[in-house]
């Protein structure tokens, strides 16, 4: 399957609904008066494409002053997010050190295994480091993961110090000489201080061993939460300096405009974006294909 058909079946609850209410619209008012303008931009807003996105394709349309309004809102978003898929930062020498972020529950184990598989397919070696020490069955969750992607996992005790975890693990990286070393963390609250702190403190400790690592710090937020994805991103980039975003569960929204949000209004790159739960449904951002998925006919 294709990159564009990947995304067409991940997004289609969004895309379906947009292509349906845009259709209703143009067939109540072919010309588009002002009602159905305004009709129009409620809808994408409840796409959750952001007021200052809804309030651009609108404009456009308006000033174009014809009924294809999809092919316009692709090109406005192509235009405001431009076309290159944003690749993941390799580090000059292995391995490069990825540090995966966010709060419970928005799929940054899955993602950890995902991106994993999209590595290895790659013909990347990868080892995993099970850091979230602190939630029930944490542990052994990665280790399924890790058997499954058939990749090596670095792990301690429940209770431990997620900290030292991660400096060690980053030393196995050294010595076993792998491509990548993915570190999986435990879910924190934003506004929760002192797990801030402790995600610091397990940044800092990675860098002691690898001068320049964590080369990427992944932040992984859930794309059904709507505007609240774009909170997280901010504290957590105050805290720890994010270098790229995952959207995931995106296949189960239709709200899936929120990648378009997200990336107009943050200056962080979405790298990749998950569109279901199976290890391939994790995909690297691409806003051109994107666009089209998430505009097309049908
Ligand atoms: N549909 C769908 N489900 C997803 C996606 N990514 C993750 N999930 C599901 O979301 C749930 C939580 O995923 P985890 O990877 O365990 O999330 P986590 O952030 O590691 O959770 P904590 O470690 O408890 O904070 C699981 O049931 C995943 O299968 C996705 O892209 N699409
Ligand atoms: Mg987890």
């Amino acid at each position: 399957m294709n990159l564009f058909q990947k995304f067409r079946d991940g997004l289609r609850k969004t895309q379906q609904k947009l292509s349906a209410e845009i259709k209703r619209i143009i067939t109540r008012s072919p010309k588009l008066d002002p009602d159905a303008l305004d009709e129009l931009e409620a809808t994408l807003i409840a796409a959750d494409l952001g007021v200052g996105m809804a309030t651009q394709i609108v404009a456009r349309v308006r000033e174009a002053g014809t009924p294809d309004v999809l092919a316009i809102a692709r090109q406005e978003i192509e235009r405001e997010l431009g076309v290159a898929t944003r690749e993941l930062i390799k580090a000059p020498r292995p391995p490069t050190v990825v540090l995966l972020a966010g709060v419970n529950g928005t799929g940054k184990t899955t993602s950890t295994a995902k991106l994993a598989h999209y590595l290895k397919e790659q013909g990347n070696t990868v080892l995993l480091a099970a850091c979230d020490t602190f939630r029930a069955a944490a542990i052994e969750q990665l280790k399924i993961w890790g058997q499954r992607t058939s990749c090596e996992v670095v792990a301690g005790q429940y209770g431990a110090d997620s900290a030292a975890l991660a400096f060690d693990a980053v030393g196995a990286a050294l010595s076993r000489q792998v491509d990548y070393l993915l570190i999986d963390t435990a879910g924190r609250l934003h506004t929760k201080m002192n797990l801030m702190e402790e995600m610091k403190k397990m940044r800092r400790s990675v860098e002691k061993r690898l001068a320049g690592a964590p080369h990427e710090v992944l932040l992984v937020v859930d794309g059904t939460t709507g505007t609240n994805a774009l909170n997280q991103a901010r504290e957590f980039h105050q805290a720890l300096g994010v270098t790229g975003l995952v959207v995931s569960k995106l296949d189960g929204t239709a709200k899936g405009g929120i990648v378009v949000a997200i990336a107009r209004e943050l200056k962080i790159p979405v790298k990749f974006i998950g569109l279901g739960e199976q290890l391939d449904d994790l995909q690297p951002f691409d806003p051109q294909q994107f666009a089209a998925a998430l505009f097309a006919e049908g």
